[in-house]
């Protein structure tokens, strides 16, 4: 314990003495290294990180120094080649910079969100007073989720843009450094969301490249994080009836509904993991479904997004909630969750999925 808090000490004197590297941010809606050390920096070893807000406990195991460098994520030179200069699926760590400091914020899961309007702003920090030959705000498209696919170019919209504006023309900040808002735009987005923030700045080929997540549609202005793990993606409110009270069809002989399910771990850390599973309707449509299976290794499940998850010791029942239920013959949706693991963490031999008709 005391060798613990011992490399803690040092940790921290380290970064300390490190004022030279002062640039800057998103910090509204945060990015996601500077969101994870303004909630934890202080606590950064706290275990509740685990379940409280898992994305930035795996990004902390993976490397510290993303969150003491939350200001440090960019590349030099790029010539304005940002799409060639950074692969698909490596956005958030601008192409696995700095010798792979920021690899984790690449990691796809539930990072903890902002609420935001479809008309919102993004604040740039600027501690170094750099400027900016351009900040470009994108958001990515309706129907891209967040919570199981690697983010790529094409799953973005650029959404509000600023030119070349000096740190004189920006707003000065109590902590030293500037601040600037950016004007977005993003029209029919509901639900989680990912907000991607290229700033060049001018002192230099300097690009930064910033991963904030959002949630569209719920209470705007958030004052503060949401305290619950992971939040739902929400459906999209409506006042007619969601498809689940549809009207019964007419009887048909067609055939009958079934599903099945398969189930994969998306990452694990240690002493947690992310879970998916995909339901796949047979050859009729379904109106609902059920999965269950057993753990073989004392897996728990902490919580979970576009299911209703009910465990008994290792037994785990996952039901459709309002918005998935309906899935077209042959296609599919997906549910996911956070859980723990101890020694091994083997997957479930079989899933049991019951689909309603
Ligand atoms: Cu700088």
């Amino acid at each position: 314990m005391a060798g613990l808090l011992t490399a803690a000490m040092l940790l921290f004197g380290t970064v300390l003495t490190q004022p030279a590297s002062a640039h800057g941010s998103v910090v509204d809606p945060a990015s996601r290294n500077y969101g994870c050390w303004d909630r934890w920096g202080d606590d950064f070893q706290n275990p509740a990180m685990a379940t409280e807000d898992p994305m930035c406990w795996q990004a902390w195991q993976a490397n510290p120094n993303a969150m003491w460098n939350w200001n440090g994520l960019f590349r030099e030179n790029v010539g304005g080649n940002h799409e060639a200069a950074i692969p698909n699926g490596q956005l958030c760590s601008g192409g696995r910079t700095e010798g792979g400091r920021y690899n984790a914020l690449d990691t796809v899961g539930a990072w903890k969100t902002a609420n935001v309007g479809n008309n919102f702003r993004i604040r740039l920090y600027d501690q170094a007073s750099h400027g900016a030959d351009y900040i470009r705000v994108y958001v990515t498209k309706q129907g891209f989720n967040a919570l199981t696919e690697p983010l790529g170019w094409d799953d973005l919209e650029l959404a509000g843009s600023i030119g070349n504006t000096p740190a004189s023309g920006w707003n000065p900040d109590p902590a030293g450094g500037v601040s600037i808002d950016v004007p977005a735009n993003a029209p029919g987005r509901t639900g989680r969301h990912i907000v991607y923030t290229i700033w060049q700045a001018s002192h230099l080929d300097q690009s930064y490249y910033l991963c904030s997540d959002v949630n569209f549609g719920g209470t705007v202005p958030s004052p503060t994080p949401t305290a619950t793990p992971t939040s739902t993606p929400s459906p999209t409110p409506t006042s007619s009836p969601s498809p689940t009270f549809s009207p019964t069809p007419p009887p048909t002989t067609g055939p009958p509904a079934t599903c099945t399910a398969s189930y994969r771990v998306t990452g694990q850390w240690s002493g947690g993991f992310q879970g998916e599973v995909e339901v796949v309707a047979g050859s009729a449509p379904i109106r609902g479904w059920a999965v269950s299976w057993t753990f073989p290794n004392g897996q728990q499940i902490s919580s979970s997004w576009s299911a209703t998850v009910t465990s008994s010791g290792a037994t785990v029942t996952a039901r459709n909630v309002g918005y998935n239920g309906t899935v077209a013959a042959g296609t599919s949706t997906t549910f996911g969750f956070l859980a723990s693991w101890n020694g091994t963490n083997t997957a479930p031999a079989t899933l049991t999925c019951t689909a309603t008709a």
